[in-house]
């Protein structure tokens, strides 16, 4: 390509002043329409002459570009090349002028009707819509079919109409707040609803828009985006990363604050989460609320952060759109071209407050006077072109009254979106015990999975350790040694990615997983190629991805939701390394997982393994807060299980695979007990038909003193129990077998959410010389389970209900292994009391 500079570089030293134009040309650019943000003085830019003049009109007029940092030439050369040359074709500016009407129009026509909303305007920055317009344009060039946008509030309205292209009517809708009562107690405000829509670009291509729903947590929303793209990607197959566009705007303030942007960036070139590159578009009107830039980042620019990353940094005047339109497309070819995230900083202002209802000349007066003598950009731009905007504003404004017109008489709540087919057959709501579906297997069925599950090609050099372990997966899974919840995990994994259903799965060191208990990846210990034994079960089973993911819960996390959003069919799975850390995750936790469903009546069977138990590890190797997840229960929002055995665990997954009920699964796994006598499972639990949300003490049915429990506890106790009865002098030691075990009876809750009232109705009524029942936890008393079952249990038994626990602390676990056993000892002791 030739370059309009070539014509003025024959020196070496000219080169040399190019060059440094290249690199900090963008320090020197007019980027700012209301000069907040003066140009920097460089020394190295300091040069006369035609190149030095040239490459200043190319770098730092309206376009300045950060792109020496990538290392690659091809890459630096493809983007000189570009912003050195005419553009291949010529801009459409009677398109980017009715863009930009339609833009600023809808704000002023917003502001006059509805004085006092809130709406979170674009004015300062609406050249956003033709940028996105244009950017889509591009991708419809590049083949993409569909894209999944990701946005905060402001200008999320305008977006709506003029790129998702949902009629104005239903805004308007929102605005008169038709229909309260179908929201009573859920639903959300009007700009974090997502919208779908089809986006027609100028060759005449249709692309299918996803703006996705969000909280108010700014940022929270970018992994999620990325997950659903990924879901998208591989619905699709070969050409998924071509065909979706993943596309995410941010706040300046946001972008550079918040640490979900870091994770988020961080997952771009990742195996198991890479979506073929994202285009960034920084929304920047440098202030955040009231806080001004040098406040809020340390660098130069909010896109700092994003040079992590070998990827270009697009700054763009938003007060030139050619400037505007042009990087766009630049942007968005170069992540066809080069598989990679690129960043679009476009600089405007605020014209209001941070909401319309605020007042920013309390805190910037200085800008605010500015900012006041500024002219609607339409105006501006079509002055400097020569267009007359009139016929453009008449056109929309007459669109606009017909749409408040319909608004206004719209009887239901506009619902602006159309879920994908690939939900039809899933439903939320409340659970119904018809939901439930057989999870059992047949001898037959587990041995055709376990005969796939321990193969491995004869050239594979197989680690011994792992050798062995295969040979005693084949004896559990043959019957011949009771089974452990890695084994129990991998039959139920590999019978259903036999059975038609995807599995994914990840979360840090999920292929080995943590406690070296999964193996899901054989590792050839000459050549460390890898072998996965679920990929190879059989010619047609489901796809298995599992995956050791960054050191991130919350971006993780949040692709896993957003994952689960596209793929319901899929077994969607985030574990954490311990419970513990899922508190990284907390935002997506409380804003998604748990209110997705309520808030936007979008639903997720995404699974959350969190590894929980007092095991001596101190305070943050205990407990994955089973309090907190209950007290997020509510309106069968999600399922909060605790296994004890392999075999609960298998049905468990299995039944949240099988059922087409959609809700989130949070389970609290083992750690010691993974391999643990206590927990393991004969295989013919494997063939019972189905999970029990109770498991009662079969032995100890003449108890008078029932200890109500869930997890680690339990066993713990019943091995206690055991030991008890076996000393000397025991009662129990003579003729154990014929009068069932001495002391109290155990009896295990499975499931604490949906609470199964019914099945401890029934379950508790077989102890009919009960006379005490205990609740027994080793958390604290102000964490576990116990104030979200004890009132529960109450219903059940009655006042006789006590609890057993220790004593509440502001940590969950003591960071004394010796202290924690003292502690368990008393703990058990207390529990299980005087010898009956
Ligand atoms: C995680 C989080 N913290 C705080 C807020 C409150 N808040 C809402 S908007 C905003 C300012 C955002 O500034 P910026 O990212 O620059 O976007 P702008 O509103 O200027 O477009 C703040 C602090 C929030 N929504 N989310």
């Amino acid at each position: 390509m030739s370059t309009v500079l070539a014509n003025h570089v024959d020196t070496e030293k000219q080169e040399r002043i190019l060059d440094s134009f290249r690199r900090w040309g963008y320090l020197q650019a007019e980027l700012d329409p209301v000069g907040h943000f003066t140009p920097l003085v460089h020394p190295e830019l300091d040069h006369n002459g035609d190149v030095a003049d040239a490459a200043r009109r190319i770098y730092s007029r309206t376009i300045g570009v950060e792109f020496m940092h990538i290392a690659d030439r091809e890459r630096r050369r493809w983007i000189q090349e570009r912003m050195e040359s005419e553009l291949a074709a010529p801009i459409d500016r009677a398109h980017v002028l009715d863009q930009l009407v339609r833009s600023d129009v809808f704000e002023q026509t917003i502001h006059s009707r509805y004085i006092g909303t809130k709406r979170y305007s674009l004015e300062g920055n609406t050249a956003l819509i033709p940028l996105l317009d244009e950017i889509l344009n591009a991708a419809s060039e590049n083949g993409a079919e569909q894209a999944v946008l990701a946005m905060s509030h402001r200008g999320r309205l305008n977006v709506i109409i003029n790129i998702v292209k949902r009629p104005a009517a239903e805004i308007f809708a929102g605005f008169e707040d038709v229909d309260p009562r179908s929201v009573l107690g859920g639903g959300d405000v009007k700009y974090h609803i997502g919208a779908t829509g089809i986006f027609t670009a100028s060759n005449g291509g249709k692309v299918r828009i996803h703006l996705v729903s969000n909280p108010s947590h700014l940022e929270a929303v970018n992994p999620v985006a990325q997950g659903r793209t990924r879901a998208k990607q591989i619905r699709i197959g070969r050409d998924g990363k071509a065909k979706v566009l993943p596309l995410i705007m941010h706040g300046d303030s946001a972008f550079a604050g918040q640490g979900i942007t870091a994770e988020t960036l961080n997952l771009a070139n990742l195996r198991g989460y890479t979506v073929g590159g994202t285009v960034h578009v920084i929304v920047n009107n440098l202030i955040g609320f009231t806080t001004n830039p040098q406040d809020a980042y340390s660098g130069r620019f909010s896109s700092d952060l994003a040079k992590r990353l070998p990827i270009p940094i697009f700054h763009v005047n938003g007060e030139d759109p050619d400037a505007v339109v042009r990087v766009g497309r630049m942007a968005l070819e170069y992540r066809y071209q080069f598989h990679s995230d690129v960043v679009v900083d476009i600089i405007g202002f605020r014209r209001h407050g941070h909401s319309e209802v605020d007042d920013p000349t309390i805190t910037q007066p200085i800008l605010y006077r500015k900012i006041k003598e500024k002219p609607l950009l339409y105006l501006s731009y079509a002055e400097r072109t020569g267009m007359d905007p009139q016929p453009f504003v008449d056109k929309f404004q007459t669109e606009l009254d017909t749409a408040q017109k319909a608004g206004k008489s719209m009887a239901k709540k506009p619902v602006m979106r159309q879920l994908p087919s690939y939900w039809a057959p899933f439903h939320g709501g409340a659970y119904q015990p018809s939901f439930e579906v057989d999870t059992g297997l047949s001898p037959a069925e587990l041995q055709r999975t376990t005969d796939a599950l321990t193969r491995y090609p004869e050239d594979f050099h197989i680690h011994p350790k792992v050798q062995k372990l295969l040979e005693q997966r084949h004896e559990m899974g043959y019957g011949k040694r009771p089974l452990d919840y890695g084994m129990a995990e991998a039959l139920a994994f590999g019978s259903l990615a036999l059975h038609g259903i995807p599995i994914r799965l990840s979360g840090q060191d999920s292929r080995r997983g943590t406690f070296n208990q999964r193996h899901s990846v054989l590792i050839d210990i000459v050549d460390e190629k890898e072998y996965v034994p679920l990929c190879h079960l059989a010619p047609g089973q489901a796809r298995v991805e599992i995956y050791n993911s960054e050191l991130s819960e919350a971006a993780v996390l949040g692709f896993e939701y957003g994952y689960s959003r596209d793929f319901p069919e899929t077994l969607t799975m985030w574990e954490a390394q311990f419970g513990d850390f899922a508190n990284g995750a907390q935002i997506i936790i409380d804003q998604f997982v748990v209110a997705g469903e309520d808030k936007w009546e979008l639903l997720t069977g995404l699974v959350m393994l969190l590894p929980h138990g007092h095991e001596g590890q101190g305070p943050e190797h205990s407990s994955a807060r089973i309090e907190r997840f209950l007290q997020l229960c509510a309106r069968d929002n999600m399922q909060v299980v605790q296994p004890s055995t392999a075999a609960q665990y298998f049905h468990l997954l299995r039944r949240q695979a099988m059922r087409k009920w959609r809700t989130p699964l949070i389970v609290f796994t083992p750690k010691s007990m993974l391999r643990h006598p206590e927990a393991l499972s004969p295989i013919s639990e494997l063939e019972q038909p189905r999970f029990r949300t109770v498991l009662p003490d079969e032995n100890a049915l003449d108890a008078k003193r029932v200890l109500l429990c869930t997890g680690k506890i339990g066993h713990e106790l019943r091995m206690e129990r055991k030991k008890q009865s076996m000393q000397p002098g025991s009662p129990r030691s003579a003729d154990s077998a014929l009068r069932g075990v001495d002391g109290p009876a155990i009896v295990m809750l499975e499931q604490m959410y949906p609470f199964p009232e019914a099945d401890l109705r029934s379950t508790l009524a077989r102890y009919t010389n009960a006379t005490e029942f205990i609740w027994v936890q080793e958390e604290p008393a102000n964490m576990g389970a116990l104030s979200f079952v004890v009132p529960r249990l109450k219903r059940v038994v009655g006042n006789k209900l006590r609890s057993i626990k220790r004593a509440a602390n502001a940590t969950p676990a003591t960071g004394s292994a010796k202290a924690h056993e003292l502690e368990q000892k008393t703990l058990i002791t207390l529990a299980l009391g005087k010898r009956q």
